[in-house]
């Protein structure tokens, strides 16, 4: 026999054979979106790197045992795949633990199965049949290697992974530590990595909430209403009873494009109007407070008043906690709740996430009818995006709580020429460059938003805020902003830079106009359900509403720094707020703030880390 001469171990055989069949798998089962060559070559290789990885272990064995055990982790390797090609094309999206343990996802999936399994589905078995076959005796590929033999094959893994872990950081920078996307994830090292990965995520957030206790909660419960003015009740209070909610979260959107001119044409115009209108109320000192999880992280905030976490998203991190999040609380009180949002519905965890947090419906990408005509960038663009939404707006029983996430504005900020109204700028940094035209794309959506909300009825029944969800020039391009804005960008000024348009626009409202109180993303839940006239007395958040006088302190970011109506501190050093001069003598002024920041910082992370609101009843009156 031809192999037998050559004497290929099986377990080489086997890493190709199963990892190329993983690859046609990937490639052309599911439905990966492939952007550049580096990720077609990653998606090529993660799969034959992970097969070596886990069937080079058999050089330790005894050779009978070796045969065993590369037949059996073939099979189960390929019922592994199997399972989550079957999950996939039902829910577009990858088998998570808590998942499996979710009752109405198995539900789903035994309904539809008979429509889930594919005749080429059995080419999957075909890889296994072969090695069963060459595992057989007679072909004799198993090996016994020397002491040394056994290591340098041991050692090849570890180059293997080392390379597959190098290629993926390159394509996705930070891509563990961000835990983006399910999809990016399984692209970059492969479905059986990623299960190993999410089983050490979830071991890790269990953990943290088994050595949870309850008396935790009732400090935190102390702490918060010792420094609240909860009697207080604003003059807006109700102001928007029984009114729809559309709160619109704009992606990438940061203060410094208002009022911006590109070559004398103004960046926004028709937010820079309605900023300025009676029925609108603008914050202007108003603070994304995200951390890692960008655009998850700031709807995780508006949800909750609660905090990102510093490391990871809780997206992704604790997606099972209990909340007592926005949509739970407007559904009790006779709210309908949606989410409008042309992404892929597994991205950030959102399908998992808006279920946990109350959202009764989420339009993901699948259910926007996206052609080539109509996308750029990250996908369907914002015009057809809102146009599109329209219709399923007004199916939405009254009254109802919509949120509506905007993409085209994201990083890197490109647009086709013939859809761009205004110039690019003219810097070193080409996204800075870019973002202007894009922004003013997004501007242009959200007038034509406006205008069909009008058309459709629905507007003078409702209230829309306007969110940036954190910003989109980071500190990499501070020369270019520097030269932008005419100055410096300081650690002080960068602070600055992370303020983000915060709108109420009220139809009918005659009393609204520019508000200067320093508030963040913390401070939405408080300010909507107030506007709402919703009492939620025993609800547990680190903000306030924004329209009572004086009962905020400070607003903090995820890395410490925060501001307050005198001061900015960043870095270790305290600012005056209006001139943005270092106070040296006077950095004792930030002192008190600065330590009850840690701690309101800390109380939120308890309370994520060891879900401690499962201790806790948001019903009863106290
Ligand atoms: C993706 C969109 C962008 O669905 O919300 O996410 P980001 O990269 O901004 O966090
Ligand atoms: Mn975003």
């Amino acid at each position: 026999m031809q192999l037998n001469k050559l004497r290929i171990p099986l377990f080489v055989i086997v890493s190709i054979l199963f990892g190329l069949k993983t690859y046609i798998v990937y490639r052309f089962m599911f439905d990966l979106s492939i952007e550049n060559a580096l990720q077609e070559f990653i998606l090529f290789f993660n799969p034959i790197a992970s097969a070596y990885l886990v069937f080079a272990i058999s050089v330790w064995l005894k050779p009978k045992n070796q045969m065993k055990y590369i037949r059996w982790t073939a099979f189960i390797g390929s019922v592994v795949l199997y399972i989550n090609l079957v999950f996939y094309r039902n829910f577009t999206d990858f088998i998570t633990i808590p998942v499996l343990f979710q009752g109405n996802n198995a539900a789903d999936l035994t309904s539809s199965i008979l429509t889930l399994i594919h005749v080429e589905d059995l080419l999957l078995i075909l890889d296994v049949v072969v090695i069963w076959v060459l595992s057989k005796k007679k072909f004799d590929l198993s090996v016994s290697f020397s002491k040394s033999g056994k290591i340098a094959a041991t050692a090849v893994t570890f180059l293997l992974l080392a390379g597959n872990v190098a290629l993926a950081e390159m394509e996705r920078p930070m891509l563990f530590v961000r835990a983006f996307d399910r999809e990016y994830l399984v692209k970059n090292i492969g479905v059986y990595n990623y299960h190993v990965y999410d089983a050490m995520m979830q071991t890790k957030t269990k953990a943290q909430r088994v050595f949870a206790d309850s008396s935790e909660i009732s400090e935190i419960e102390n702490y918060i209403q010792e420094n609240a003015d909860t009697d207080k009740k604003s003059e807006l209070f109700g102001i928007a009873e029984d009114k729809n909610m559309i709160f619109v979260s704009i992606e990438s959107f940061q203060n410094f494009l208002l009022d911006s001119k590109i070559n004398g044409e103004e960046t926004t115009p028709f937010l820079n109007d309605l900023k300025e209108r009676q029925d609108t109320i603008w914050f202007k000192n108003f603070y994304h407070q995200t951390a890692q999880g960008k655009t998850s992280d700031s709807e995780f905030i508006v949800e909750n008043s609660l905090y990102p976490l510093g490391r990871g998203a809780v997206y992704f991190t604790n997606a099972q906690n209990e909340y007592n999040a926005l949509p739970e609380i407007l559904n009790k009180h006779g709210y309908t709740s949606s989410v409008f949002h042309a992404n892929n519905k597994s991205f950030w965890n959102r399908d998992v996430m808006y279920e946990n947090v109350g959202y009764d419906k989420f339009y993901g990408e699948q259910s926007y009818n996206v052609t080539e005509e109509n996308s750029f960038g990250w996908g369907l663009e914002d015009k057809a995006f809102f146009s599109q939404s329209i219709d399923e707006l007004k199916q939405q029983e009254e009254p109802f709580y919509s949120k509506f996430i905007t993409l085209t504005h994201h990083f890197p900020f490109e647009i086709p020429e013939e859809k761009a109204s205004i110039d690019k700028y003219d810097s070193g940094s080409e996204t800075l460059n870019n973002y202007f035209q894009t922004a003013r794309y997004t501007d242009e959506a959200l007038k034509q938003f406006f205008q069909q909300l009008k058309e459709s009825g629905i507007y003078k029944d409702s209230i829309i805020v306007l969110m940036g969800d954190h910003y989109g020039i980071s500190e990499f391009h501070n020369n270019a902003m520097g030269e932008f804005l005419n100055k410096e960008i300081t650690p002080y000024e960068h602070i600055q830079l992370q303020r983000v348009p915060f709108m109420i626009h009220i139809p009918g409202y005659e009393n609204g106009g520019i508000r200067e109180e320093v508030v963040g993303q913390i401070d939405v839940k408080p300010t909507l359900l107030s506007l709402l006239g919703i009492e939620a007395e025993n609800d547990l958040s680190f903000g306030v509403d924004m329209f009572v006088e004086g009962s905020k302190k400070f607003t903090a970011l995820r890395d410490g720094s925060f501001i307050t109506e005198k001061y900015v501190y960043t870095e270790g050093t305290c600012y005056d707020r209006e001139t943005g001069e270092p106070l040296e003598s006077e950095n004792e002024a930030c002192k008190p703030t600065k330590k009850q920041v840690e701690k309101e910082l800390s109380y939120s992370d308890k309370i994520i880390y060891g879900d401690l609101f499962r201790f806790y009843d948001f019903t009863d009156e106290k």
